[in-house]
């Protein structure tokens, strides 16, 4: 072919994969309704990319729930525990009433997250090939003939920190190979995005040794390794050595490869992680600088981390919509330039990037021990001070009422007034409970990046631009597409009247400006810090004004400053530096007395535990319920106030006093008394009330026992 995509988004363009999920979780739908919908969505795909104009269809980038579980199936990896549950895959993506679910972790530096396999002495693996056979066959029903993709070994392995085991896996793949060349197949994709991150002289070994291996069998299909999110780098020149036929590179992301005069190169120039139209000339200059036996016009990933279509946006600004690409668009601009590159037109260098506006250099605040003294004077808390994360279980009728205004059907005074009521209930919840410091619970906000996107300048929201975020659960990542500034006060207002009704201090809740960007569409004209500055100066307005408006304590969370972390090693401290000025740009124009938190919600913490000291918050919570004494071992030395989460709110149990007890004691262990919080490990918006009000009772109390123990 001349002309491919490494994936496609599946969750449906009205998420109908979503709702068949979850009514056959609720039982109100049976596993055929639910593959029934799987089957039409992937006919629909197929039917829609050749309508495009695409000649290589990809197939197996459907999935019911994740592709790493997926092909954890395949591989026959799934532990154990799980095979006498009613649905073992759905056990090991959501868990059941007596098993936790497989732990999840985020694909590479995107927002999509995947279930880690667990691979141990007793996993003996053995292929199940039934799911990429079942879509060859569905395809050729349909008239088409497709490339199964599949998640290569070592990436796999690599997921699954097991790359020793990667003999027996290649076992499987061989088998693999031979029963998709049965069925008639041609050509199998093998993903290995692990290979655009930093890889040991081993690692590289088993690289070679792999595809020397699986390129040395007779009668498979041709083999295309897909890499992607980056450069190969030196992984280019293993691949190359050996006999797979063709190499997928991300030409968005990395560098024009080396001549390979005996290799098919598949060109990604579209890009699959911003939502942009392609600059025809530039993509051009780059297919005609590639040297390969061949050159395959496609993605520089799969296009599962983009909506649907900009087709059915009909609510954008005025000049916005020529602009953007979703899937669809990207298709049809992959079949475009596949037949350009036939023509005589010359590619051309890119345009010129914007000069970002300068901003005013971060003011530095006090020394810890000078703010610390004013804020325990202005504050009065006790010792082992309890507090929450920020959001309150949000009712279906807060969803409903949002609907509603947009539709037109609810007054925007109307909606205001439940909002009011909402808050006015969390706070009497907390007041009652004996909690110290106090949220409003944010019940006006649908997503806490959608929520200020929607509030800011330079930020444009879709209406059914969603994306797959894990499982059934999907975002709508905003679009940033001008200058980022705040034209009026955003929370503010909520903050003020949470206060009104207590003495006790309520917290002012923020997003923090990596976050946003994070989980936003990025502009292609300006450096991602420069646009992540833009942010901070707007989110240092809220925070000015929050404190004018007699706020004490100001929580800005930072959850997605890992999953910005770059891939490779030598360019992590820059991209640290920058990150954490921001944050600093955000939040270092309060005085003294106005306390500073921040959140951050993943268990692996550790390595960026000095990125986190250099936020510089007074107060830090962070998830460790889970990962524990991992945390705890890091934070000697974290010289400031540090709230490790005391239970897990993911799960609906209610912890027991003595359970709380037992983490605080650790904590305790671990840290001087003076700079311990206690607080649970998360927001708690997916919990119910009751599940909420009789943990956070025993939270209390757990705190009052140890503040008698002191
Ligand atoms: N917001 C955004 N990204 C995120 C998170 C978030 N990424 C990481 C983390 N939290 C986990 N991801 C999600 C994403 C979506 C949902 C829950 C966790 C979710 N979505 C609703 C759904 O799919 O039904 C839709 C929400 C809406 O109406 O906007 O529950 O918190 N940006
Ligand atoms: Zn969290």
């Amino acid at each position: 072919p001349a002309s491919t995509v490494l994936g496609y988004p599946r969750i449906g363009p009205d998420r109908e994969l979503k709702r068949a999920l979850e009514a056959y979780w609720d039982g109100r739908a049976g596993r055929a309704d639910l593959e029934a919908t799987g089957a039409e969505l992937r006919a629909r795909t197929w039917q829609r990319l050749h309508a495009l104009g695409l000649d290589g269809l990809p197939s197996n980038t459907f999935s019911l729930y994740d592709q790493v579980l997926d092909t954890i199936v395949l591989l026959g990896a799934t532990p154990a525990r799980y095979l006498d549950a009613d649905d073992p895959y759905f056990a090991m993506a959501r868990g059941t009433a007596d098993l936790a679910p497989l732990r999840m972790t985020k694909w590479f530096d995107t927002n999509y997250h995947h279930l880690v396999p667990e691979i141990g002495g007793d996993t003996v693996f053995k292929l199940d090939a039934s799911k990429p056979i079942s879509e060859v066959r569905q395809a050729l029903e349909l008239g088409f003939e497709t490339r199964p993709v599949i998640l290569g070994p070592v990436t796999f392995l690599l997921l699954a920190g097991a790359l020793e085991r990667l003999d027996e896996v290649l076992d499987c793949y061989e088998e693999l190979l031979a029963a998709l060349a049965a069925e008639g197949v041609t050509w199998v994709q093998l993903d290995e995005p692990a290979l655009v991150g930093d890889r040991t002289p081993r690692e590289l070994a088993a690289v070679r040794a792999a595809y020397d291996r699986l390129g040395a069998q007779a009668g498979r299909p041709g083999l295309l390794v897909a890499s992607y999110f980056g450069d190969l780098g030196e992984a280019f020149g293993v691949l190359a050595a050996t006999p797979v036929e063709a190499i997928a590179v991300d030409l968005v992301r990395g560098v024009v490869p080396p001549p390979a005069p005996d290799k098919i190169i598949v060109a990604g120039v579209v890009s699959g992680r911003d939502i942009w139209r392609t600059h025809t000339d530039r993509a051009l200059g780059l297919l005609r600088s590639v040297k390969a036996a061949q050159v395959v016009v496609s993605t520089s990933c799969s296009l599962q981390h983009v909506p649907y279509t900009v087709a059915v946006e009909t609510s954008l600004e005025p000049g916005l919509w020529e602009r953007l690409a979703f899937a669809e668009e990207k298709v049809a601009e992959v079949a475009a330039l596949s037949r350009l590159l036939t023509t005589g037109r010359p590619g051309s260098p890119p345009p010129a990037t914007a000069a970002p506006a300068p901003l005013p250099p971060v003011a530095a605040r006090s020394p810890y021990p000078v703010r610390a003294a004013a804020q325990a004077a202005h504050l009065d808390l006790p010792p082992l001070p309890t507090t929450t994360i920020g959001s309150f279980p949000q009712l279906g009728q807060l969803r409903a009422a949002r609907a509603a205004v947009t539709s037109g059907s609810l007054a925007e005074s109307d909606y205001d007034k439940l909002v009011e009521q909402e808050i006015e209930h969390a706070i009497r919840v907390q007041e009652r409970l004996g909690l110290d410091v106090l949220v409003h619970g944010e019940p006006e906000r649908n997503d806490m990046v959608q929520y200020f996107a929607e509030h800011l300048d330079g930020f444009a929201v879709t209406r059914h631009g969603w994306v797959q975020s894990y499982g059934s659960r999907c975002t709508r990542p905003p679009i940033i597409h001008g200058d980022v500034s705040r034209p009026a006060p955003i929370t503010v207002r909520w903050a003020r009247y949470a206060q009104s009704l207590t003495d006790k201090p309520v917290k002012g809740m923020l997003t923090g400006p990596v976050t946003i960007v994070a989980w936003s569409f990025d502009r292609d004209d300006l450096p991602l810090a420069a646009v992540t500055h833009q942010v901070a100066a707007a989110i240092a307005d809220e925070v000015a004004d929050l404190e004018a408006a007699g706020i004490s304590i100001i929580q800005v969370d930072e959850p997605a400053l890992r999953e910005l972390l770059p891939l490779r090693a030598a360019d992590q401290p820059a991209y640290l530096e920058w990150s954490v000025a921001a944050y600093r740009r955000a939040t270092s124009g309060v005085s003294d007395r106005t306390q500073i938190h921040t959140h951050l919600c993943y268990s692996d913490a550790q390595e960026i535990l000095s990125a986190i000291d250099g936020l510089d918050a007074d107060v830090t919570t962070i998830e460790s319920a889970r990962s524990g004494a991992r945390i705890l071992g890091g934070v000697q030395g974290f010289g400031r106030g540090l709230g490790p989460g005391v239970y897990d709110i993911h799960s609906p149990r209610v912890p027991s006093v003595e359970e709380i007890a037992g983490s605080l004691r650790a904590t305790l262990d671990a840290l001087p008394a003076v700079q311990v919080w206690v607080n649970p490990d998360c927001g708690l918006k997916t919990r119910t009330y009751a599940q909420v009000e009789a943990a956070l009772g025993n939270l209390v109390e757990a705190a009052r026992e140890a503040r008698a123990g002191l």
